[in-house]
């Protein structure tokens, strides 16, 4: 069968990176599920495009569940407790997307992961994330865990620094990275989303990023 979107089934652990894992098709199973889970954080707290630090307002649109929820704003990036759009606390993390990520660590090598953070991002096409590190989170040696699903995008992986050589790898629905050890601090965006519809998602790409923020 032509599949436009990626194959279905799991596949073997692929090392992209020192400490960095590829589980393909991890959460295609549950992907309507996390795609429902999806739909009621963000009727609680709707998607937003942020503003950055320098004026500008990102194309990615973004929402957070979780203890603490990721900010961006004229005067910075930080993780905050409270949603400045609602003024209240950020929704509960919902258990299966707690549940998936602390599953996905253990699988690549990080037993015993506690997310407090999970960001939403959604991806119109033709929006992207320019090449950027994670480094807004307090303790650095817990990993983070990826889950990619909708519309395929090509991820862009660096190194330590901004210049040089960027691996491009496609992620697909369902697909999850582990990002732990060294690889936590490397480079990394999304390159522009392509138009599509997608069976379960519609026009969008989304991306859950589970962190241990505080
Ligand atoms: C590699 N999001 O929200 S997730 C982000 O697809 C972000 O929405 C992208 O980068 C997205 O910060 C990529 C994959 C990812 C997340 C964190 C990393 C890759 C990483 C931290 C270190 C190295
Ligand atoms: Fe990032």
């Amino acid at each position: 069968m032509l599949d436009l979107f990626g194959d279905p089934s799991p596949g073997s652990p692929r090392l992209l990176a020192e400490g960095a894992w590829l589980l393909p098709g991890f959460a295609t199973g549950p992907g309507r599920a996390l795609l429902t889970a999806i739909g009621t954080v963000a009727g609680h707290t709707p998607f937003r495009q942020m503003e950055t630090p320098g004026g500008g307002r990102m194309s990615v649109a973004m929402t957070s569940c979780g203890h603490l929820g990721w900010l961006t704003d004229r005067s910075g990036y930080r993780y905050g407790v409270v949603d400045p759009v609602t003024g209240q606390p950020w929704p509960t993390m919902p258990l299966i997307l707690a549940e998936l990520a602390a599953r996905a660590a253990g699988a690549a090598g990080y037993p015993g992961f506690q997310p407090d953070s999970c960001l939403i991002n959604r991806y119109a096409p033709g929006t992207r994330m320019g090449l950027h590190q994670d480094r807004d989170e307090a303790d650095m040696a817990h990993p983070i865990v990826s889950v990619s699903l909708g519309l395929p995008a090509i991820f862009l992986f660096g190194g330590r620094t901004r210049t040089g050589p960027v691996q491009r790898v496609p992620l697909h629905h369902g697909d999850i990275v582990v990002w732990g050890g060294p690889s936590r601090r490397f480079y990394h965006g999304v390159a522009p989303v392509a138009a599509g519809e997608h069976p379960l998602a519609g026009p969008f790409r989304y991306n859950l990023t589970f962190r241990r923020a505080g």
